[in-house]
């Protein structure tokens, strides 16, 4: 064991949660220490699993006292090692999942409270059986949960329509690293009163503290619903196409995702069910998502004459409409799995990045000429939220290169891409956030006073800097 004050804290640890609420063995704490995306191996001595709000507080007052550090943990979905432990052996993992409660669910002021371990899954159905709909939706969506994806102020799916985690909350109660409890879940639609605490813990990836629930925003739930896959002719097209669709009827486009024909190719090579569902590949694709509160509100014939107006300009070369339910998951199918089949594909390095809707595609094919003519042979697989201007524009490795010499590439291929995303006004992380991937991008992207105000909101919060230490702030 690294550090020799740790023996005294498990016994101090395990006082606090009982048997249930501490994990020591190797081998169940192995899971909790590694990222999604296998980049980042860190160690440490034990997994805090509290079951209340209480041991929260009382674990995060034992690390403050004894200055450990520790690393909140949701579902370790994260795409930049955010929930992932240093090499150090000193910090503790703190698990929320075993708080995983929904505490209310009021359908007239269409509000849900939910605990910071509860899986989104889990809240989305947990709307729908009570009528509502909570719209936030990601791939890692059976994994992730609501701690986290407020937490890295997830977007996913249908930020285009609801916004990101942070336009769904309401009110929030955390433990602040000094281990005090706040309780912020007032479920008000108008709350002025002074700092905005609540939306400075969303987003700030567990450095300021240790969200234990929120008041999360419902929605009515969807009656008339369509989903299209399209050909597009090229990147240009996809974006006129979903100007079509906003144009005839803004509220009703619940998703808009671009995939690049090598995505799709993967997915179809990787991930068994997944199938073309049109005659011919393309090189570029768009999944079109309608729902509507109305059931009257017409949307497969809406969504047939905007495409037959966008076939006779050239915008669309084919395309399909779900008739079922289960046909419009296939569908999604093909966009959710585009990470998974990737990774079985071997190395590949993402840039999750944004830029104004209508440079998508300068920034779509400036990179991809970019990046192939840094590492002849690679290939750019750009896909995601066209709609929100958030192109993951991530690269797999050329066949049969070693993929650790391709990952040795990792820092010149972002710098690539974000070297023209800078060009166009764009951000370096659009979703994913910070974590521990990008911290050093920081100053040259947000140094001068933004980072400045960071860094003493930081030191205000948490002046131990035992919170998530090395994660965001470089
Ligand atoms: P974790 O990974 O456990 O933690 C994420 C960060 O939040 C860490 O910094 C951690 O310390 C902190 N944290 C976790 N819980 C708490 C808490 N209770 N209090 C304080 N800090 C906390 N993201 C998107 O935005 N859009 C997508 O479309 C998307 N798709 C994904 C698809 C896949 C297949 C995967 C693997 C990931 C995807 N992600 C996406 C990444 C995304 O960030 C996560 O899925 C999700 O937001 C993280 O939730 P989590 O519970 O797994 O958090
Ligand atoms: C998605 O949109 C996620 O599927 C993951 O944000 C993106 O794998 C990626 O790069
Ligand atoms: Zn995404």
């Amino acid at each position: 064991m690294p550090d020799t004050h740790a023996p005294a804290l498990l016994d101090r640890l395990a006082a606090i949660l009982g048997p249930r609420g501490l994990l020591t063995e190797a081998a169940d704490i192995a899971p909790h220490l590694v990222d999604w995306r296998n980049l980042y191996q860190g160690a440490s001595p034990a997994v805090a699993r509290p079951g209340s709000v209480e041991e929260v507080a009382a674990v995060v007052r034992l690390c403050a006292e004894t200055r450990t550090p520790l690393v909140p943990q949701g579902g370790n979905t994260s795409m930049v090692a955010g929930a992932t432990p240093d090499a150090t052996g000193r910090t503790i993992v703190l698990s929320l999942a075993r708080l995983n409660r929904i505490r209310d669910l009021d359908p007239a002021d269409m509000t849900m409270t939910a605990e910071a371990g509860v899986v989104l899954k889990a809240a989305q159905d947990a709307a729908a059986e009570a009528g509502c709909l909570f719209p936030l939706s990601l791939g890692a969506e059976g994994t992730a949960t609501i701690g986290g994806v407020l937490s890295t102020n997830a977007g996913g799916n249908t930020t285009v329509r609801y916004g990101n985690a942070r336009e769904l909350m309401l009110g929030i109660e955390a433990v602040l690293p000094d281990g005090s409890v706040w309780n912020g879940l007032r479920r008000l639609r108008k709350d002025n009163t002074g700092y905005a605490l609540r939306h400075l813990l969303v987003g700030a990836e567990g450095t300021l503290g240790v969200i234990t629930a929120a008041v999360l925003r419902l929605f009515p739930r969807p009656n008339d619903t369509a989903t299209a896959f399209c050909a597009v002719a090229d990147e240009d097209a996809a974006l006129a196409l979903f100007r079509r669709f906003r144009g005839r009827d803004e509220a009703a486009v619940r998703a808009f995702e671009y995939m690049s024909g090598a995505g799709v190719d993967l997915a179809v090579k990787h991930i068994e069910g997944v199938a073309l569902p049109l005659g011919a590949r393309a090189d570029h694709y768009v999944l079109v998502d309608l729902a509507s509160p109305r059931p009257d509100a017409g949307l497969r014939g809406m969504a047939e004459a905007v495409l037959e107006e966008a076939f006779e300009a050239g915008e669309v070369l084919d395309a399909t409409l779900a008739d079922s339910d289960a046909a419009a998951k296939r569908l999604w199918r093909i966009r959710e799995e585009h990470p998974e089949a990737q990774k079985r594909e071997g190395a590949s390095v993402k840039n999750d990045v944004s830029v104004p809707v209508s440079k998508v595609p300068e920034m779509i094919r400036r990179c991809s000429a970019a990046l192939v003519a840094l590492i002849p042979g690679s290939r750019p697989v750009p896909f995601g939220h066209i709609g929100d201007g958030n192109i993951h524009m991530n690269l797999e490795q050329p066949e049969g290169m070693d993929p650790a010499a391709f990952l040795a590439r990792s820092h010149d291929i972002m710098d690539c891409v974000n070297a023209i995303v800078r060009d166009l006004g764009g951000s370096f992380s659009a979703e994913h956030g910070i974590g521990r991937l990008k911290t050093d991008m920081m100053e040259s992207w947000r140094g001068g006073p933004e980072l400045a105000a960071m860094r003493a909101i930081k030191s205000a919060l948490d002046p131990l800097g035992i919170m998530n230490p090395g994660k965001v702030l470089p």
